[in-house]
């Protein structure tokens, strides 16, 4: 069944291997290998969540959309679009995907060799340089109309919306695993006041609506194994209107923590400060001159509350019953949710550093180094 629906896609040979890749939590990812007169050749082909994305369509048109674009932004900075941007490969037919019997919908793109996806950064360096291309994302999209860009997911990053998701959660309480998590509830219903922070400066317009990628963890960036630095940003399922804080918080989110996202033993879990330093200074030097004050002091806030939205989005898929992102346990999402928390809990305790390190990290991007 995989290799008939790899066959379908126009790629350079014949498909001699199917395997399933990668660490992502909502689509199935597969590397396809095929033999040309080359050598062996790579391609990723996914199957969209259907769950998670009812429109792939949508989706599919922004993403073509936005390759597009990001492809003539990186010829203009002198960049290699074969390397740092990802190419959709069609269908023998013609089509940019494919949609099978089922309704399913699958892409492939082309695999962009020599490169890793991290689930924790090596260094500071490694990080900064993540940051870097993250900031670069946003900033080559800055001339991209947003409104013309589906919302493949609404409300994505409405915090306020996600802790009305997680009441729903906790008032149905349809698996009955309300009673494990009491310490988390409450740890939840503490910062319910955190939520609105992000979507009341949008609607007030204190800062600006800009395009964004909106799921930068550290493996949707992937590594050059040679040099260890930041080659492509992946996984544009999310790219909406939105705005840099998120972004930037999300990434600190999953780059920040000195464990997996999934460590169980919570004592590995702390929030490294350097990391966060230095990420901070990456996003800032990629983003160029275009990012506003506010922006710049909301930037710790964002940190500490994209951290929370994802650990109450785990929790409230735990109560749910796992529906949405990928489990491997019972216990996964809850797991998670506790690492999450761990972090919001440590970055709580460093806010001031947080903030110095912000500044300081725009003073010196403001001074050219
Ligand atoms: P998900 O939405 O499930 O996270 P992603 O698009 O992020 O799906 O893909 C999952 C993983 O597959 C990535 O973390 C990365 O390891 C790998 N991957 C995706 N696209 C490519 C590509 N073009 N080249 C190499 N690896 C890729
Ligand atoms: C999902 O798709 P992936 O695995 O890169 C999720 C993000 C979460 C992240 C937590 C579309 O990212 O929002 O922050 O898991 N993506 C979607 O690891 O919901
Ligand atoms: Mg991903």
């Amino acid at each position: 069944m995989l290799f008939d629906i790899a066959a379908r896609f126009a790629f350079d040979g014949e498909c001699s291997d199917v395997s399933p890749y990668g660490n992502g939590h909502i689509n199935d990812t597969y590397a396809v290998s095929v033999m040309t007169e080359r050598g062996r050749l790579r391609y990723i082909l996914q199957r969209l969540n259907p769950y998670v994305f009812p429109d792939r369509s949508g989706l599919m048109k922004n993403m073509i959309a936005v390759t597009r674009f990001l492809r003539e932004s990186v010829k203009a900075r002198g960049g290699d679009p074969e390397r740092e941007c990802l190419r959709l490969v069609p269908t023998r037919a013609g089509e940019p995907y494919l949609v099978d019997g089922n309704g399913d919908v699958w892409r492939a793109t082309q695999f962009i060799e020599n490169t890793e996806a991290y689930l924790v950064a090596d260094d500071a360096e490694m990080f900064r340089d993540a940051g870097r291309a993250f900031g670069e994302f946003v900033a080559g999209l800055s001339d991209f109309d947003a409104s013309t860009l589906f919302e493949v997911i609404p409300r994505f990053h409405d915090t306020e919306n996600r802790y009305a998701s997680f009441s729903e959660a906790v008032a149905a309480d349809r698996k009955g695993r309300l009673a494990f998590v009491a310490a988390e509830r409450e740890f939840v219903e503490a910062r319910k006041g955190d939520c609105s922070l992000i979507v009341r400066a949008l609607a007030e317009k204190r800062i600006p609506v800009r395009v964004t990628h909106n799921d930068t963890k550290l493996n949707n960036v992937l590594i050059d194994v040679d040099t260890k630095k930041s080659v492509c940003v992946i996984d544009l399922d999310t790219v909406m209107a939105g705005s840099m804080l998120y972004d930037f918080g999300d990434g600190v989110r999953a780059g920040c923590s000195t464990a997996r996202e999934d460590e169980k033993d919570l004592n590995r879990v702390h929030f490294d400060t350097e990391l966060f330093g230095a990420f901070a200074d990456g996003f800032l030097t990629g983003m160029g001159d275009s990012v506003t004050e506010e922006e710049i002091k909301l930037m710790p806030y964002a940190a500490r509350l994209m951290t929370f939205e994802c650990g109450m989005r785990f929790l409230t898929d735990y109560l749910g019953g796992d529906v949405y992102f990928k489990t491997a346990y019972a216990e996964h999402n809850l797991v998670r949710a506790r690492t999450q928390f761990r972090l919001v809990e440590e970055m709580e305790g460093a806010f001031t550093e947080m903030q110095r390190l912000c500044f300081e990290a725009a003073e010196r991007v403001r001074r050219g180094k």
